[in-house]
Protein backbone atom coordinates (compact mmCIF):
# COMPACT_ATOMS: atom_id res chain seq x y z
CA UNK A 1 0.00 0.00 0.00
CA UNK A 2 1.60 3.31 -0.89
CA UNK A 3 0.26 6.51 1.19
CA UNK A 4 -0.32 9.82 -0.32
CA UNK A 5 2.55 11.88 -2.12
CA UNK A 6 0.92 15.06 -1.30
CA UNK A 7 -1.83 16.30 0.76
CA UNK A 8 -3.79 19.51 1.06
CA UNK A 9 -4.57 21.08 4.32
CA UNK A 10 -7.73 22.33 4.47
CA UNK A 11 -7.78 24.21 7.82
CA UNK A 12 -5.38 27.06 9.80
CA UNK A 13 -3.85 27.23 12.77
CA UNK A 14 -2.38 24.80 15.39
CA UNK A 15 -4.18 21.66 13.95
CA UNK A 16 -3.09 22.65 10.58
CA UNK A 17 0.45 22.41 12.37
CA UNK A 18 -0.23 19.39 13.93
CA UNK A 19 -1.35 17.87 10.71
CA UNK A 20 1.84 18.89 8.57
CA UNK A 21 3.75 17.67 10.96
CA UNK A 22 2.30 14.24 10.38
CA UNK A 23 2.47 14.38 6.81
CA UNK A 24 6.23 14.75 7.29
CA UNK A 25 7.11 12.14 9.62
CA UNK A 26 5.27 9.68 7.42
CA UNK A 27 7.28 11.60 4.04
CA UNK A 28 4.19 13.22 2.51
CA UNK A 29 4.54 16.55 1.22
CA UNK A 30 2.25 18.86 2.07
CA UNK A 31 0.26 22.20 0.76
CA UNK A 32 -1.09 24.68 2.98
CA UNK A 33 -3.85 26.84 1.68
CA UNK A 34 -4.34 30.63 3.93
CA UNK A 35 -6.69 33.43 3.71
CA UNK A 36 -5.45 37.03 3.20
CA UNK A 37 -4.97 37.97 6.37
CA UNK A 38 -2.58 34.66 6.72
CA UNK A 39 0.22 34.92 4.65
CA UNK A 40 2.68 35.04 8.15
CA UNK A 41 0.95 31.78 9.53
CA UNK A 42 2.99 29.14 11.16
CA UNK A 43 1.20 26.39 8.88
CA UNK A 44 1.56 28.59 5.82
CA UNK A 45 5.57 28.38 6.49
CA UNK A 46 5.64 25.32 7.18
CA UNK A 47 4.47 23.59 4.52
CA UNK A 48 6.09 22.97 1.54
CA UNK A 49 3.49 25.24 -0.34
CA UNK A 50 1.29 27.35 -0.02
CA UNK A 51 -2.07 28.63 -2.05
CA UNK A 52 -4.14 31.94 -1.06
CA UNK A 53 -7.67 30.81 -1.43
CA UNK A 54 -9.20 33.91 -0.69
CA UNK A 55 -10.15 37.19 1.83
CA UNK A 56 -10.28 37.25 5.71
CA UNK A 57 -13.70 36.24 6.09
CA UNK A 58 -14.13 32.43 6.50
CA UNK A 59 -17.10 31.93 4.64
CA UNK A 60 -14.79 33.52 1.27
CA UNK A 61 -11.51 30.88 2.28
CA UNK A 62 -11.63 28.35 4.56
CA UNK A 63 -14.89 27.28 4.17
CA UNK A 64 -14.77 28.11 0.12
CA UNK A 65 -15.41 24.72 -1.36
CA UNK A 66 -14.79 25.43 -4.84
CA UNK A 67 -11.35 27.41 -3.85
CA UNK A 68 -10.16 24.13 -1.57
CA UNK A 69 -11.02 22.15 -4.67
CA UNK A 70 -9.50 24.02 -6.73
CA UNK A 71 -5.82 24.48 -4.93
CA UNK A 72 -5.77 20.89 -4.50
CA UNK A 73 -5.88 20.39 -7.91
CA UNK A 74 -3.29 23.21 -8.64
CA UNK A 75 -0.12 21.64 -6.61
CA UNK A 76 -1.40 18.23 -7.20
CA UNK A 77 -2.76 16.98 -4.07
CA UNK A 78 -4.27 13.51 -3.78
CA UNK A 79 -6.00 13.79 -0.73
CA UNK A 80 -7.24 17.02 1.45
CA UNK A 81 -7.23 16.54 5.55
CA UNK A 82 -10.01 18.89 7.19
CA UNK A 83 -8.83 19.35 10.69
CA UNK A 84 -11.97 20.03 12.76
CA UNK A 85 -14.35 22.95 12.39
CA UNK A 86 -14.53 24.71 8.91
CA UNK A 87 -15.37 22.32 6.74
CA UNK A 88 -14.40 18.36 8.53
CA UNK A 89 -17.93 17.74 9.31
CA UNK A 90 -19.32 19.02 5.91
CA UNK A 91 -20.63 15.83 3.69
CA UNK A 92 -20.86 18.20 0.64
CA UNK A 93 -17.52 18.99 0.79
CA UNK A 94 -16.38 15.54 1.35
CA UNK A 95 -18.36 14.46 -1.44
CA UNK A 96 -17.23 17.74 -3.85
CA UNK A 97 -13.29 16.16 -3.11
CA UNK A 98 -14.61 12.75 -3.99
CA UNK A 99 -16.35 13.64 -7.28
CA UNK A 100 -12.45 15.30 -8.14
CA UNK A 101 -10.67 12.43 -7.34
CA UNK A 102 -9.30 13.63 -4.50
CA UNK A 103 -9.48 11.55 -1.10
CA UNK A 104 -11.21 13.18 1.92
CA UNK A 105 -9.20 12.33 5.26
CA UNK A 106 -11.99 11.08 6.87
CA UNK A 107 -14.86 9.12 7.40
CA UNK A 108 -17.05 8.78 4.48
CA UNK A 109 -20.07 11.12 3.69
CA UNK A 110 -22.49 8.64 4.87
CA UNK A 111 -20.89 9.00 8.57
CA UNK A 112 -21.05 12.25 8.20
CA UNK A 113 -24.25 12.91 8.09
CA UNK A 114 -25.62 10.62 10.32
CA UNK A 115 -23.12 12.12 12.64
CA UNK A 116 -24.78 15.56 11.97
CA UNK A 117 -28.21 14.06 12.53
CA UNK A 118 -28.28 13.97 16.51
CA UNK A 119 -32.47 12.75 16.66
CA UNK A 120 -31.66 9.76 14.24
CA UNK A 121 -28.23 8.96 15.24
CA UNK A 122 -29.86 8.25 18.81
CA UNK A 123 -32.57 6.86 17.39
CA UNK A 124 -30.37 4.37 15.55
CA UNK A 125 -28.03 3.42 17.82
CA UNK A 126 -31.23 2.73 20.60
CA UNK A 127 -32.50 0.55 18.14
CA UNK A 128 -29.14 -1.45 18.10
CA UNK A 129 -29.33 -1.46 21.81
CA UNK A 130 -26.65 0.83 22.53
CA UNK A 131 -27.95 2.84 25.80
CA UNK A 132 -29.38 6.28 25.47
CA UNK A 133 -31.12 8.43 27.84
CA UNK A 134 -34.76 8.54 28.09
CA UNK A 135 -36.46 10.61 25.27
CA UNK A 136 -38.15 10.38 21.97
CA UNK A 137 -37.50 7.96 19.00
CA UNK A 138 -35.68 9.98 16.41
CA UNK A 139 -37.14 13.51 16.07
CA UNK A 140 -40.35 15.41 17.50
CA UNK A 141 -43.08 16.29 14.94
CA UNK A 142 -44.48 18.68 17.13
CA UNK A 143 -45.07 19.96 20.85
CA UNK A 144 -47.79 17.43 21.52
CA UNK A 145 -45.20 14.99 20.41
CA UNK A 146 -42.80 15.96 22.85
CA UNK A 147 -45.63 16.76 25.38
CA UNK A 148 -46.33 12.75 25.22
CA UNK A 149 -43.15 11.99 25.41
CA UNK A 150 -42.87 14.52 29.41
CA UNK A 151 -45.75 12.98 30.68
CA UNK A 152 -44.02 9.57 30.44
CA UNK A 153 -40.04 10.56 31.62
CA UNK A 154 -41.22 13.58 33.54
CA UNK A 155 -39.15 16.65 34.36
CA UNK A 156 -36.36 18.06 34.37
CA UNK A 157 -36.26 17.14 30.10
CA UNK A 158 -33.83 18.94 28.03
CA UNK A 159 -34.83 19.67 23.95
CA UNK A 160 -31.89 19.68 21.26
CA UNK A 161 -31.74 20.30 17.84
CA UNK A 162 -31.00 17.57 15.95
CA UNK A 163 -28.55 19.67 13.81
CA UNK A 164 -27.02 20.92 17.22
CA UNK A 165 -23.89 20.98 18.85
CA UNK A 166 -22.31 24.34 20.41
CA UNK A 167 -25.52 24.55 22.60
CA UNK A 168 -27.51 26.43 20.09
CA UNK A 169 -31.00 25.11 20.49
CA UNK A 170 -30.98 23.73 23.53
CA UNK A 171 -33.82 24.37 26.31
CA UNK A 172 -34.33 22.66 29.89
CA UNK A 173 -37.74 21.98 30.70
CA UNK A 174 -38.32 22.22 34.58
CA UNK A 175 -41.96 22.38 34.31
CA UNK A 176 -44.29 21.42 31.47
CA UNK A 177 -46.27 24.81 31.26
CA UNK A 178 -43.16 25.96 29.41
CA UNK A 179 -43.34 23.66 27.13
CA UNK A 180 -44.73 25.36 24.56
CA UNK A 181 -42.62 28.79 24.65
CA UNK A 182 -38.94 26.59 25.31
CA UNK A 183 -40.21 24.27 21.93
CA UNK A 184 -40.67 27.11 19.12
CA UNK A 185 -37.41 29.37 20.83
CA UNK A 186 -35.00 25.91 20.82
CA UNK A 187 -36.89 25.75 16.90
CA UNK A 188 -36.20 29.29 15.70
CA UNK A 189 -32.80 29.13 17.24
CA UNK A 190 -32.11 25.96 15.54
CA UNK A 191 -33.53 26.90 12.16
CA UNK A 192 -31.46 30.59 12.69
CA UNK A 193 -28.26 28.50 13.37
CA UNK A 194 -28.50 25.45 11.02
CA UNK A 195 -31.28 26.22 8.87
CA UNK A 196 -32.78 23.16 10.39
CA UNK A 197 -35.45 23.51 13.73
CA UNK A 198 -36.26 19.74 13.96
CA UNK A 199 -35.91 18.48 17.56
CA UNK A 200 -35.61 16.07 20.37
CA UNK A 201 -36.36 15.66 23.50
CA UNK A 202 -34.59 13.76 26.49
CA UNK A 203 -34.20 13.47 30.09
CA UNK A 204 -32.32 15.89 31.63
CA UNK A 205 -29.23 14.67 33.48
CA UNK A 206 -27.90 17.96 35.71
CA UNK A 207 -25.00 16.03 36.95
CA UNK A 208 -23.30 14.58 34.24
CA UNK A 209 -19.95 13.71 33.10
CA UNK A 210 -19.27 14.24 29.10
CA UNK A 211 -16.95 11.10 28.42
CA UNK A 212 -16.26 10.34 24.80
CA UNK A 213 -14.05 7.46 23.31
CA UNK A 214 -11.33 7.75 20.94
CA UNK A 215 -12.24 4.83 17.76
CA UNK A 216 -10.23 4.17 14.91
CA UNK A 217 -11.92 1.99 12.24
CA UNK A 218 -10.49 0.75 9.04
CA UNK A 219 -12.11 0.01 5.59
CA UNK A 220 -12.35 -3.84 6.22
CA UNK A 221 -14.51 -2.92 9.05
CA UNK A 222 -11.99 -3.66 12.24
CA UNK A 223 -12.26 -1.06 14.48
CA UNK A 224 -11.01 -0.09 17.99
CA UNK A 225 -11.07 2.06 20.50
CA UNK A 226 -8.27 4.03 22.28
CA UNK A 227 -10.27 4.81 25.49
CA UNK A 228 -12.14 7.30 27.10
CA UNK A 229 -11.54 11.43 27.73
CA UNK A 230 -13.06 13.89 30.57
CA UNK A 231 -14.29 16.73 28.69
CA UNK A 232 -16.96 18.17 31.40
CA UNK A 233 -14.83 21.30 32.17
CA UNK A 234 -16.81 23.58 29.67
CA UNK A 235 -17.97 26.82 29.50
CA UNK A 236 -20.95 28.22 27.76
CA UNK A 237 -20.42 24.24 25.48
CA UNK A 238 -17.35 25.21 25.01
CA UNK A 239 -14.35 22.50 26.60
CA UNK A 240 -11.56 24.16 28.78
CA UNK A 241 -9.92 21.32 29.81
CA UNK A 242 -10.18 17.36 28.81
CA UNK A 243 -8.09 15.11 30.64
CA UNK A 244 -7.73 10.74 29.58
CA UNK A 245 -8.25 8.65 31.65
CA UNK A 246 -11.48 9.50 33.26
CA UNK A 247 -10.37 10.05 37.21
CA UNK A 248 -12.97 7.08 38.13
CA UNK A 249 -11.93 4.81 34.98
CA UNK A 250 -10.75 1.41 35.80
CA UNK A 251 -10.27 -1.67 33.36
CA UNK A 252 -13.65 -2.88 33.81
CA UNK A 253 -15.40 1.36 32.86
CA UNK A 254 -12.99 1.30 30.08
CA UNK A 255 -13.95 -1.90 28.51
CA UNK A 256 -17.69 -1.13 28.65
CA UNK A 257 -17.06 1.99 27.49
CA UNK A 258 -14.70 1.68 24.94
CA UNK A 259 -17.02 -1.77 23.80
CA UNK A 260 -20.15 0.52 23.46
CA UNK A 261 -18.27 3.02 21.38
CA UNK A 262 -17.06 0.12 18.90
CA UNK A 263 -20.65 -1.24 19.09
CA UNK A 264 -21.80 2.87 17.79
CA UNK A 265 -19.02 2.76 15.13
CA UNK A 266 -20.27 -1.27 13.07
CA UNK A 267 -24.05 0.24 13.90
CA UNK A 268 -23.39 2.87 11.18
CA UNK A 269 -20.30 1.18 9.83
CA UNK A 270 -18.08 3.63 10.42
CA UNK A 271 -14.32 4.38 8.79
CA UNK A 272 -11.47 6.40 9.84
CA UNK A 273 -11.08 8.34 13.57
CA UNK A 274 -13.82 9.31 15.43
CA UNK A 275 -15.36 10.22 18.72
CA UNK A 276 -18.52 8.90 20.27
CA UNK A 277 -19.67 10.83 23.14
CA UNK A 278 -21.24 10.10 26.45
CA UNK A 279 -23.29 10.72 29.42
CA UNK A 280 -22.25 9.04 32.56
CA UNK A 281 -24.10 9.75 35.66
CA UNK A 282 -23.46 7.82 38.50
CA UNK A 283 -22.07 4.92 36.40
CA UNK A 284 -24.43 4.65 33.76
CA UNK A 285 -23.15 5.27 30.42
CA UNK A 286 -25.65 6.57 27.69
CA UNK A 287 -24.68 7.65 24.26
CA UNK A 288 -25.41 10.94 22.97
CA UNK A 289 -23.43 11.99 19.83
CA UNK A 290 -20.94 10.57 17.34
CA UNK A 291 -18.36 13.15 16.50
CA UNK A 292 -16.95 12.50 12.93
CA UNK A 293 -13.69 14.88 12.92
CA UNK A 294 -10.59 14.49 14.46
CA UNK A 295 -11.05 16.77 17.77
CA UNK A 296 -9.07 19.56 18.93
CA UNK A 297 -8.67 17.51 22.35
CA UNK A 298 -7.18 14.18 20.56
CA UNK A 299 -3.69 14.62 22.20
CA UNK A 300 -4.31 13.55 25.83
CA UNK A 301 -4.98 9.88 24.24
CA UNK A 302 -2.17 10.14 22.12
CA UNK A 303 -0.05 11.06 25.35
CA UNK A 304 -1.50 7.79 26.87
CA UNK A 305 -1.51 5.33 24.15
CA UNK A 306 1.46 6.68 22.18
CA UNK A 307 -0.30 6.08 19.37
CA UNK A 308 -0.17 9.24 16.22
CA UNK A 309 -3.83 9.54 15.82
CA UNK A 310 -3.19 11.99 13.04
CA UNK A 311 -1.06 9.36 10.99
CA UNK A 312 -2.96 6.08 12.03
CA UNK A 313 -6.02 8.82 10.21
CA UNK A 314 -3.67 9.82 6.80
CA UNK A 315 -2.85 5.83 7.05
CA UNK A 316 -6.51 4.41 7.39
CA UNK A 317 -7.48 7.19 4.23
CA UNK A 318 -5.11 5.58 1.98
CA UNK A 319 -6.81 2.29 2.58
CA UNK A 320 -4.46 0.49 4.97
CA UNK A 321 -5.21 -1.57 7.66
CA UNK A 322 -5.26 -0.45 11.40
CA UNK A 323 -1.90 -0.30 12.91
CA UNK A 324 -3.27 -1.61 16.47
CA UNK A 325 -5.11 -4.25 17.23
CA UNK A 326 -7.37 -3.74 20.17
CA UNK A 327 -5.43 -5.45 22.60
CA UNK A 328 -1.76 -3.72 21.23
CA UNK A 329 -3.24 -0.45 22.80
CA UNK A 330 -1.63 0.08 26.31
CA UNK A 331 -2.29 2.87 28.34
CA UNK A 332 -0.12 4.64 30.71
CA UNK A 333 -0.37 7.33 33.19
CA UNK A 334 -2.58 10.05 32.96
CA UNK A 335 -2.71 13.48 30.50
CA UNK A 336 -4.27 16.47 30.88
CA UNK A 337 -5.08 19.56 28.20
CA UNK A 338 -5.53 23.03 28.84
CA UNK A 339 -7.19 25.46 25.82
CA UNK A 340 -5.45 28.94 25.79
CA UNK A 341 -7.40 31.22 24.47
CA UNK A 342 -6.79 34.90 22.71
CA UNK A 343 -9.74 36.12 25.32
CA UNK A 344 -9.98 37.96 28.53
CA UNK A 345 -9.77 35.88 31.09
CA UNK A 346 -12.83 36.86 32.73
CA UNK A 347 -15.43 38.01 30.29
CA UNK A 348 -14.06 35.74 27.30
CA UNK A 349 -14.05 38.42 24.96
CA UNK A 350 -11.94 37.47 21.97
CA UNK A 351 -8.50 39.29 22.11
CA UNK A 352 -7.15 39.56 18.83
CA UNK A 353 -3.62 41.89 18.47
CA UNK A 354 0.00 41.10 18.34
CA UNK A 355 1.75 38.87 20.51
CA UNK A 356 5.06 40.64 21.70
CA UNK A 357 6.59 37.61 23.80
CA UNK A 358 5.46 33.83 23.56
CA UNK A 359 7.77 31.96 25.15
CA UNK A 360 7.07 28.05 25.45
CA UNK A 361 6.67 25.40 28.46
CA UNK A 362 9.07 22.88 28.47
CA UNK A 363 10.65 19.70 30.41
CA UNK A 364 9.26 16.57 31.37
CA UNK A 365 5.69 15.62 29.88
CA UNK A 366 5.06 18.67 28.48
CA UNK A 367 3.56 19.12 24.88
CA UNK A 368 2.01 22.37 23.30
CA UNK A 369 0.26 22.51 20.13
CA UNK A 370 0.52 26.19 18.88
CA UNK A 371 0.71 28.23 15.48
CA UNK A 372 1.54 31.44 17.46
CA UNK A 373 5.07 32.88 17.62
CA UNK A 374 6.47 36.43 18.96
CA UNK A 375 5.28 38.81 16.52
CA UNK A 376 2.35 36.57 15.35
CA UNK A 377 -0.60 39.24 15.34
CA UNK A 378 -3.83 36.89 16.45
CA UNK A 379 -6.48 37.54 13.52
CA UNK A 380 -9.87 38.43 14.97
CA UNK A 381 -11.50 36.84 12.51
CA UNK A 382 -11.00 33.40 13.24
CA UNK A 383 -11.09 30.75 16.59
CA UNK A 384 -9.54 32.32 19.31
CA UNK A 385 -7.72 29.23 20.55
CA UNK A 386 -3.97 30.01 20.18
CA UNK A 387 -2.10 27.36 22.00
CA UNK A 388 -2.86 23.80 24.01
CA UNK A 389 -0.80 22.57 26.97
CA UNK A 390 -0.62 18.92 27.46
CA UNK A 391 1.22 17.50 30.24
CA UNK A 392 1.71 13.37 30.61
CA UNK A 393 2.74 11.84 34.09
CA UNK A 394 2.73 8.95 35.59
CA UNK A 395 -0.79 9.77 37.48
CA UNK A 396 -3.36 12.32 37.97
CA UNK A 397 -1.58 13.97 40.52
CA UNK A 398 2.00 14.72 38.27
CA UNK A 399 0.24 15.23 35.39
CA UNK A 400 -1.76 18.14 37.34
CA UNK A 401 1.31 19.34 38.74
CA UNK A 402 3.27 19.36 35.45
CA UNK A 403 0.41 21.41 33.82
CA UNK A 404 0.69 24.12 36.93
CA UNK A 405 4.09 24.70 36.24
CA UNK A 406 3.69 24.63 32.52
CA UNK A 407 1.32 27.67 32.74
CA UNK A 408 3.80 29.02 35.28
CA UNK A 409 6.33 29.08 32.80
CA UNK A 410 3.85 30.08 29.77
CA UNK A 411 5.00 33.49 28.85
CA UNK A 412 2.40 35.47 26.07
CA UNK A 413 2.41 39.37 26.44
CA UNK A 414 1.00 41.81 23.90
CA UNK A 415 -2.75 40.04 24.26
CA UNK A 416 -4.87 38.75 26.94
CA UNK A 417 -5.67 34.91 27.52
CA UNK A 418 -7.52 32.64 29.46
CA UNK A 419 -3.86 31.49 30.82
CA UNK A 420 -5.05 32.93 34.48
CA UNK A 421 -8.14 31.33 34.51
CA UNK A 422 -6.86 28.21 34.09
CA UNK A 423 -4.87 28.64 36.41
CA UNK A 424 -7.30 28.91 38.94
CA UNK A 425 -9.25 25.96 37.66
CA UNK A 426 -6.04 24.31 38.74
CA UNK A 427 -6.42 25.35 42.45
CA UNK A 428 -9.53 24.42 42.72
CA UNK A 429 -9.97 21.65 45.31
CA UNK A 430 -13.05 19.80 44.01
CA UNK A 431 -11.02 19.63 40.69
CA UNK A 432 -7.98 18.44 42.41
CA UNK A 433 -9.94 15.71 43.87
CA UNK A 434 -12.13 15.01 40.76
CA UNK A 435 -15.58 15.74 41.94
CA UNK A 436 -16.70 17.71 39.38
CA UNK A 437 -19.30 17.42 36.11
CA UNK A 438 -20.64 19.74 33.50
CA UNK A 439 -21.96 22.31 35.73
CA UNK A 440 -19.03 22.99 37.46
CA UNK A 441 -18.28 26.22 35.76
CA UNK A 442 -21.54 27.23 36.22
CA UNK A 443 -21.66 26.35 39.87
CA UNK A 444 -17.89 28.26 40.73
CA UNK A 445 -18.71 31.03 38.65
CA UNK A 446 -18.07 32.86 42.11
CA UNK A 447 -14.89 31.26 43.06
CA UNK A 448 -13.34 30.33 39.64
CA UNK A 449 -14.35 32.73 37.13
C1 LIG B 1 -27.38 17.06 28.23
C2 LIG B 1 -27.35 17.51 29.55
C3 LIG B 1 -28.14 16.88 30.47
N1 LIG B 1 -28.94 15.87 30.09
N2 LIG B 1 -28.21 16.04 27.88
C4 LIG B 1 -25.15 18.60 25.19
C5 LIG B 1 -24.20 19.37 24.39
C6 LIG B 1 -23.22 19.84 25.38
N3 LIG B 1 -22.48 20.96 24.95
C7 LIG B 1 -24.10 20.14 26.57
N4 LIG B 1 -25.07 19.14 26.54
C8 LIG B 1 -25.81 18.67 27.57
N5 LIG B 1 -26.63 17.62 27.27
C9 LIG B 1 -28.97 15.48 28.82
N6 LIG B 1 -29.79 14.50 28.47
C10 LIG B 1 -26.50 18.59 29.87
C11 LIG B 1 -25.77 19.20 28.87
C12 LIG B 1 -25.03 20.37 29.28
C13 LIG B 1 -25.68 21.63 29.39
C14 LIG B 1 -27.01 21.79 29.01
C15 LIG B 1 -27.64 23.03 29.12
C16 LIG B 1 -26.92 24.14 29.58
C17 LIG B 1 -25.60 24.02 29.94
C18 LIG B 1 -24.96 22.76 29.83
C19 LIG B 1 -23.62 22.63 30.20
C20 LIG B 1 -23.02 21.41 30.08
C21 LIG B 1 -23.73 20.30 29.64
Amino acid sequence: MTLFKKVLIANRGEIAVRIIRACRELGIKTAAVYSDVEKDALHVRLADEAVCIGPAHSSQSYLNIPAIISAAEITDAEAVHPGYGFLAENPHFAEACMTSGITFIGPSSENIRLGGDKAKARQIMKRRGVPVVPGSDGPLQDEEAALKIIKKIGVPSILKASAGGGGKGMRIIYDEKNLEQAYHMAQREALAAFGNGELYIEKYIPEMRHIEVQILADDTGSVIHLGERDCSIQRRHQKLIEESPYVFSNRQFRKKIGELAIKVARAMKYKNVGTVEFIVDNGNIYFMEINTRIQVEHPVTEMITGIDIVKEQIKLAAGEPLSYKQHDVKFSGHSIECRINAEDPEKFTPCPGKITSFILPGGPGVRVDTAAYSGWVVPAHYDSLIAKVITHGKDREEAVARIQRALNEFIIEGIKTTLPFHMKILDDPDFLKGNFNTGFLEKNKNTVK
